[in-house]
C-alpha cells in the first residue's frame, strides 16, 4: 500500500497510467519490455469504475480506480473515493481466510483510489459465461469454500468480541456503499423513484402492483433494517455473478467495494438469487425449445448445492473451529450440552437459511425494477419475451419475501423455480 496524501487524486488516463506504472519497478518488471510498449485497454463494463488491463512483454495485470463519482450516472451522483480503501482491505482479508479464491492484490495507492491486481486470463465473468448456457464445475465447492470461511471466521462464532469490534469499525466508514444498497435494493422498487427502470410497456401493472403492495413492502424492510442493523459478519456486499471470475478450473471473486458488517444472508442470498435470475432468463434466450434443458438443470442443480454446501462447511467450522466469544463451551458441557449446542446450530442454519432467502427475493426485484439491472435479463432482445422470464422471477421473488419462512429447504425454492419455467404471465401492453 502506498500514498495517503489527500489531494493527490487523479484520473488516470491511459498515458498517466502509463507513467505511474513505468515508475513501479516490481510491476514494470512483471509487465517487462519498455513502458510505450504496453497495451493499455479500458475494458470497465461494471457500474462503478476504471478498470485497466495493461499488458506487457512478459505479462499483463489488471488496474482498477475508482471515479469520484457513479460511472453508469455521472458526475451528477458523487461517490466516495474511500470505496478503494475499504475494497482493498477486504480483498486482504479475503485472500487470507479463503486462499487463491480472490485476485491477487499487487499495488494500492489510497490517495489515487488505485489497485493493481493480477490479470485473470482466460477468466470470464460467470454471468456472461451463464447467459451463453455455460456450465461451471469449480463454482459450487469454490464460492461455499469463500462463503463459509470468510463469513464465519469474521463472525462472533470464531472472532473474540473486542476483535469482532475493530472490524466493524475499520469498515464502519463504506457507509455510502451500504447507502446505494438500501436505496437501490431495499427501497427504490418499491416506490416512484425517477432512477427506476423495467421493460415497459409489459412489466407496467406488475411496478404498480409492487408499489401498492404492503405485505411486500413490510417485508422488505424488515430485511432492510436487518441489512443496517446486524453486523454478524465481513460481507462481500455485492456478490453476484458479475462479481465473479471463472474458468471451468478456477473462480475467482472479484469487486468487493461494498464490503461492510453486515448480515450473512445478504451474501448468500446474492449468489442464489443470480443463479435463479440465469435460470429464469434462460427461457428467454432459447432459440429451440428445450436447447438449453441441460443448463438450466445444472443452474437448479448449483442453487441446491451452493447452500447445502455452503451449510455444511459452515457448521464443520463451526464445530472445530469456534474461537469467538458467542456461545462459551462452559455453558455447554457434557452430552446434554453437546446435543443443545448442535441442535442450537441447526435453528441458527435455518434463520440464516431464511434470511437469505428473503434477501435473494429483493435482489431479484431490483434488477427487474430497480436502476441496475443485469445482462442475463437484458440481452434477450424481444421485449416481450423479457418481460416474461422477468415476471416469472418476480413471481418467485414475491412469494420468497414475503413468505420466507415457508421455504423450509433449499429444494422448496428450486422446487417452486422449476415450476414456474413454463408459467405465462399477465403482461400489460
Ligand atoms: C449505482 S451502483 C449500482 C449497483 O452496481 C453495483 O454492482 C451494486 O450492485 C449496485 O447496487
Ligand atoms: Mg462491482
Amino acid at each position: 500500500m502506498d500514498g495517503d496524501r489527500a489531494g493527490d487524486y487523479r484520473i488516470l488516463h491511459e498515458a498517466d497510467l502509463r507513467d505511474y506504472l513505468a515508475g513501479l519497478p516490481d510491476i514494470a518488471a512483471l509487465l517487462g519490455g519498455e513502458p510505450a510498449s504496453w497495451a493499455i485497454t479500458e475494458v470497465g463494463d461494471g457500474n462503478l469504475n476504471l478498470v485497466f488491463i495493461v499488458k506487457g512483454a512478459r505479462d499483463g495485470i489488471a488496474v482498477k480506480q475508482a471515479l469520484p463519482y457513479v460511472r453508469l450516472v455521472g458526475e451528477s451522483w458523487p461517490l466516495p473515493l474511500s470505496r478503494a480503501h475499504y475494497e482493498y482491505l477486504a480483498l486482504s482479508r479475503q485472500a487470507q481466510l479463503a486462499p487463491g479464491l480472490v485476485p491477487a492484490v499487487l499495488h494500492h495507492h489510497d490517495a489515487l483510489a488505485l489497485t493493481v491486481m493480477e490479470l485473470l486470463e482466460p477468466h470470464i465473468i460467470m454471468r456472461k459465461g451463464l447467459v451463453g448456457a455455460r456450465q461451471y464445475p469449480r463454482f459450487v465447492d469454490d464460492v461455499t469454500t469463500f462463503m463459509a470461511m470468510t463469513l464465519f471466521f469474521t463472525s462472533d462464532l470464531a472472532v473474540a468480541a473486542a476483535a469482532k469490534k475493530e472490524g466493524i469499525a475499520a469498515f464502519a466508514g463504506n457507509h455510502a456503499l451500504c447507502k446505494i444498497t438500501e436505496d437501490l435494493i431495499f427501497t427504490d422498487p418499491y416506490r416512484i423513484a425517477e432512477q427506476n427502470r423495467w421493460t415497459a410497456p409489459y412489466l407496467d401493472g406488475l411496478a404498480a402492483q409492487l408499489r401498492d403492495d404492503m405485505e411486500l413492502h413490510v417485508a422488505v424492510c424488515r430485511l432492510k433494517l436487518k441489512f443496517m442493523a446486524s453486523p454478524e459478519a465481513l460481507l462481500h456486499g455485492d456478490l453476484h455473478t458479475g462479481s465473479i471470475m471463472v474458468t471451468d478450473n478456477e473462480t475467482r471473486v472479484i469487486d468487493p467495494e461494498f464490503a461492510f458488517y453486515g448480515p450473512m444472508g445478504f451474501d448468500v442470498g446474492a449468489v442464489l438469487a443470480n443463479l435463479l435470475m440465469a435460470y429464469f432468463a434462460s427461457a428467454g434466450h432459447e432459440r429451440a425449445a428445450g436447447e438449453r434443458s441441460a443448463f438450466e438443470g445444472w443452474v437448479l442443480e448449483t442453487v441446491d448445492k451452493v447452500w447445502n454446501e455452503f451449510a455444511r462447511k459452515f457448521l464443520d467450522l463451526w464445530r472445530a473451529e469456534a474461537t469467538g466469544d458467542a456461545y462459551p463451551p462452559s455453558l455447554f458441557t457434557g452430552d446434554r450440552g453437546a446435543a443443545r449446542l448442535e441442535a442450537e446450530r441447526q435453528a441458527y442454519m435455518q434463520r440464516l437459511f431464511t434470511d437469505a432467502v428473503g434477501f435473494a427475493a429483493a435482489k431479484i426485484i431490483r434488477r427487474i425494477f430497480g436502476l441496475a439491472h443485469n445482462i442475463d435479463f437484458e440481452l434477450i432482445e424481444d421485449p416481450r419475451r423479457r418481460a416474461i422470464s422477468e415476471a416469472r422471477a418476480v413471481r418467485l421473488a414475491r412469494k420468497m419475501m414475503v413468505d420466507a419462512p415457508t421455504f423450509r429447504t433449499i429444494a422448496d425454492v428450486t422446487g417452486a423455480a422449476r415450476n414456474l419455467r413454463d408459467w405465462q404471465p399477465e403482461l400489460s401492453g
